[in-house]
């Protein structure tokens, strides 16, 4: 058996926010790690209930979000051009480092990267790793990892850069630097992320299904889940809701799938009546967003029976062909559909909103605003998500061929408020506004 310590690392960035924030690869990868007989541990860089080291609290704090503590740093080089403050979020550095020098040596570690941009994080953990434990192996994987992996070999000082899903790969590496034969044989879609390996935050993250079946110009879900959607066992999804909420005291559960309503009278509507069946007792959220045109009438009422208290919903069509079209644009009809059969099955006006993605190469602001004016119009709140250029992706091809993006750039340049910035319009009042009529929205309710 050998002795595995998971880290998840630090947000470098110049806003974060934890909005449900849980590292649920590393923690699939700790499941079945710990399936095949090592002995499995983590230090989360992002603990805010760390007892020497609560984060600031303010009135927005609720259903297990809240802030993190920032620590305030220089702006790298590549991103001074952002007029706003750089900085680390988590845990202090020397609580983390009490942390490492309070254990047993390890023989190996595994990092997690999730933003591409936030790969100071993963890079700082690797360097207090190395300088603790000099010799340990140190894998390091994710999402930064999958999409950026020459950089991540070239920069990170990782001993290896996994690419792609981690389960299997982990315990082949794992075996590879430890001298172990262990073997995991139960299916990885049974194995339960190890949601216990956290310090209770009073939520969790679950993922229902992996990958997308559409394919948005903008987005990597084809890339990190090469095969499509694929959805787990209904019985396996509901044995970690449940677990979560009676094992470990989560109130609240937040989605991370890709395409929660996909399929979603085979897949979710089971899931949410064996969770009303046990009692409820759960809220759920959806911060990645929903297609607007999968909510129907009968799935909307079964969402607010079960518990869905945040209701986000994403402008990407789910018509491949239209989604090639439309550059995201809002499709109305659906955005009304789906308002009236989400109002009609009694949620609020408050908690619902839809993410418009803004900064875009080639969107006007004309044509956001246009789109916000027509959310708000049907009594939904829109939230600004800023465009974050992703490599490997059409729209990156795009950008680097109009010269917005070298390929070889600093991947802190994929930062959200970076691109915004650096190509910009006047956007932050196009914000301003989606947030006057956001209120009017909500003093209209
Ligand atoms: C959930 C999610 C969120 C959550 C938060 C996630 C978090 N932990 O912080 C929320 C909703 C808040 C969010 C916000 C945003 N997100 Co997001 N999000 C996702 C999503 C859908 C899932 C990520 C996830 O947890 N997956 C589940 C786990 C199981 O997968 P995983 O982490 O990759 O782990 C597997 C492997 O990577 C590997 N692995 C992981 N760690 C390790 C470690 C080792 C050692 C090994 C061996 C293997 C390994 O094994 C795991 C199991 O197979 C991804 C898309 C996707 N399909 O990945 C986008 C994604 C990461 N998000 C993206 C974007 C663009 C955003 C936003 C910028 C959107 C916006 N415009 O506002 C914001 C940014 C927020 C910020 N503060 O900057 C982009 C990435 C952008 C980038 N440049 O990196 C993605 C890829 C989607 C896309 N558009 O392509 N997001
Ligand atoms: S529907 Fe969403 S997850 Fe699927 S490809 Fe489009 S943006 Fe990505």
């Amino acid at each position: 058996m050998a002795r595995v310590l998971c880290i998840n690392p630090w947000i470098y960035d110049f806003t974060a926010f934890n909005q449900w924030i849980e590292p649920l690869g590393l923690l699939m990868v700790a499941g079945v790690l710990r399936e095949a007989g090592h002995e499995v541990t983590l230090v989360d860089c992002l603990d805010r209930q760390h007892p020497d080291a609560l984060p600031p609290r303010s009135p927005g704090h609720r259903f297990g979000c809240g802030h993190f503590l920032k620590t305030e740093l220089p702006s790298p080089h590549a991103v001074r051009h952002v007029p706003r403050r750089w900085g680390r979020y988590g845990i202090p550095v020397e609580v983390f480092l009490a942390e490492l020098k309070a254990m047993t040596r390890p023989d190996a570690v595994l990092i997690t990267s999730v933003m591409t941009y936030w790969y100071p994080g993963p890079f700082h953990a690797i360097e207090c790793v190395k300088d603790t434990w000099p010799g340990v192996p140190v894998a390091l994987g994710g999402v930064y990892a999958s999409l950026c992996p020459e950089h991540a070999r070239t920069y990170s000082k990782a001993d290896a850069v996994i690419v792609g899903e981690g389960e299997q790969q982990a315990v082949d590496w794992v075996n590879a630097v430890t001298g172990e034969h262990r073997r995991c044989d139960a299916p990885v879609e049974h194995i339960m992320p190890a949601h216990d390996l956290r310090r209770r935050q009073g939520y969790a993250a679950i993922r229902t299904a992996k990958g997308c079946p559409y394919s948005c110009t903008y987005c990597a879900a084809g890339q990190l889940c090469p095969g499509g959607y694929i959805p787990r066992p209904v019985a396996a999804v509901v044995d970690e809701i449940l677990w979560c909420r009676d094992g470990l005291g989560a109130q609240d559960v937040a989605f991370y799938d890709d395409a929660l309503l996909v399929q979603g009278h085979a897949h979710l509507k089971p899931i949410l009546e064996a969770v009303i069946n046990t009692g409820g007792g759960v809220r759920f959220h959806t911060p990645n967003g929903v297609h607007a045109r999968l909510v129907e009438p009968s799935l909307a009422r079964l969402m607010r029976q079960a518990g869905f208290v945040t209701i986000r919903m994403g402008l990407e069509t789910a018509d491949p062909l239209q989604g090639a079209r439309d550059g995201g644009k809002l499709d109305r009809e659906d955005l009304e559909r789906a308002a009236d059969a989400l109002f009609a099955a009694g949620f609020s006006r408050n908690e619902v909103a839809v993410y418009v993605l803004i900064g875009r190469p080639g969107q006007t602001v004309e044509s956001v605003r246009e789109t916000a004016n027509y959310a708000h119009s049907m009594g939904v709140q829109v939230l600004a998500a800023e465009y974050s250029p992703v490599p490997g992706t059409a729209e990156w091809q795009q950008a680097v061929s109009a010269a917005h993006l070298r390929g070889d750039d600093d991947p802190l340049l994929h930062n959200k408020a970076a691109f915004l910035y650096r190509h910009g319009r006047d956007w932050n009042r196009v914000k301003i506004d989606i947030r006057a009529g956001n209120h009017r929205v909500l003093a209209a309710a």
